[in-house]
């Protein structure tokens, strides 16, 4: 059994219906999808980090310690290029304070149009084993790679436990809010005309930050086992 840990409804669903579903095409017809993975709804500690990886990583190790069962944890954020990144690893913060409005009409109030931005997720996977060496499946983005090897560094030297790493960055610009699917920021990015609170979830996995790192992780883990 595999836990997707997180606290967030939103991110379950999506993870769930592209992990079931590439389950589901790989596995014999009697799996039931409940039985692959299923949420852990565990808030480990968000340790302070300009990048998500590290995050993700000491998150992972901190969930296997408490669940001792695989664990995959999903750090994920809006960055918004006129802001530096902001607010990027404190989206969770941005939006529980200033809210998800609010962050729109700063963007437009501060920056020209098109205002652009990227959704990253960084899933971290840990099941207190090593991994063979590979070839790295982490994007080739500059930022991307540092922030995995940084991760996988730091985290070496301070815990041990292995962790590997999966990132999906998607981009596109910050609207004024259109759409009640999805949720989070959802609402004010829009990727190709649509924003993605538009999008039905099997749409925005398609596209996705999430879906993309979802994707990279599956296709590793199907190789690691049976799944
Ligand atoms: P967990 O840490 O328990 O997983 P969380 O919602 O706090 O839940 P994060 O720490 O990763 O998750 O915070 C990410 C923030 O970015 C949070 O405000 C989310 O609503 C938002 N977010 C993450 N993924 C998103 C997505 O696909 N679409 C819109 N907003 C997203
Ligand atoms: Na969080």
């Amino acid at each position: 059994m595999l836990r997707y840990v997180t606290t967030n409804p939103g991110k379950v669903r999506e993870a769930l219906q592209y992990l079931d579903g590439v389950a589901e095409q790989r596995s014999a017809a009697d799996r039931t999808q409940s039985g692959i993975v299923e949420q852990l709804d565990y808030d480990y500690t968000e340790v302070q980090a300009a990048e998500l990886g590290p995050i993700a990583a000491h998150g992972a190790r901190e969930a296997y310690r408490h669940a001792g069962e695989p664990v995959l944890v999903d750090d994920a954020g809006l960055f918004v290029d006129g802001f530096d990144g902001f607010p990027g690893p404190y989206s969770s913060y941005a939006e529980d304070t200033l809210g998800v409005e609010a962050v729109y009409r700063l963007a437009e109030r501060e920056l020209d149009d098109p205002r652009r931005a990227a959704f990253r997720c960084v899933l971290a996977y840990c099941d207190g084993e090593g991994f063979a060496a590979s070839p790295d499946p982490v994007d080739r983005d500059d930022r991307t790679a540092a922030a995995a090897r940084g991760a996988e560094q730091s985290d070496e030297e301070t815990e041990g436990l292995p962790v590997k790493l999966f990132e999906g960055v998607v981009k596109g610009r910050i609207v004024p809010p259109r759409g009640d699917g999805g949720f989070g920021y959802d609402p004010i990015f829009e990727h190709d005309g649509t924003t993605f609170a538009e999008m039905s979830s099997e749409e925005k996995n398609a596209v996705s930050h999430r879906g993309r790192a979802l994707a990279k992780f599956g296709e590793w883990f199907a190789e690691r086992t049976e799944f």
